[in-house]
């Protein structure tokens, strides 16, 4: 079994209860949930969710012997976060930042987003449905390479 790591950052617990016109009705139950079902057979999803920069840190050092792949929204820390950066880019394969909002027609700090430097791809957006997209991209990149 495959295995891909599935990182949400900072405020991400309070899906489905926070700001629900921007991050909808749905929770960090369901992105899991979804995530799981959106895996080609095969594959396997590990969750976490941190408010906790060093935690998220971690997880991806944990994530370089444990997965073949990371699906991250890393929430506020996209902004900020170079140690995030770093701790990915010590990762060696694929990498699919998402955001459930679309943070391009959002206020002007969201634009610039660090994890970006390193993904392989990115989806803003979508909603939750941005995730499973990641997912399943990621089944294809590893897929293919066995
Ligand atoms: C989630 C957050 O918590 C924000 O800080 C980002 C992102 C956007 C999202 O759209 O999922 O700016």
């Amino acid at each position: 079994m495959k295995t891909i790591s599935l990182l949400n950052g900072p405020n991400l617990n309070l899906l489905g209860k926070r700001q629900p016109e921007i991050y909808g009705d749905e929770t960090l139950d369901d992105v899991t949930r979804l995530c799981r079902e959106a895996c080609a057979p095969g594959f396997d999803i590990t969750a976490l969710q941190s408010n906790h920069e060093g935690a998220l840190v971690d997880a991806i050092h944990a994530a370089r012997e444990a997965a073949c792949g990371i699906v991250i929204n890393p929430g506020a820390y996209s902004h900020t976060s170079v140690a995030i950066l770093d701790a990915l880019n010590t990762f060696e394969g694929p990498v699919i930042e998402v955001h459930i909002s679309q943070i391009h027609k959002r206020e002007a700090f969201r634009h610039h987003s660090y994890v970006s430097h390193r993904a392989d791809a990115v989806i803003a957006g979508l909603g939750i449905d941005g995730y499973a997209a990641g997912v399943q991209r990621i089944c294809k990149l590893v897929g293919a390479t066995g």
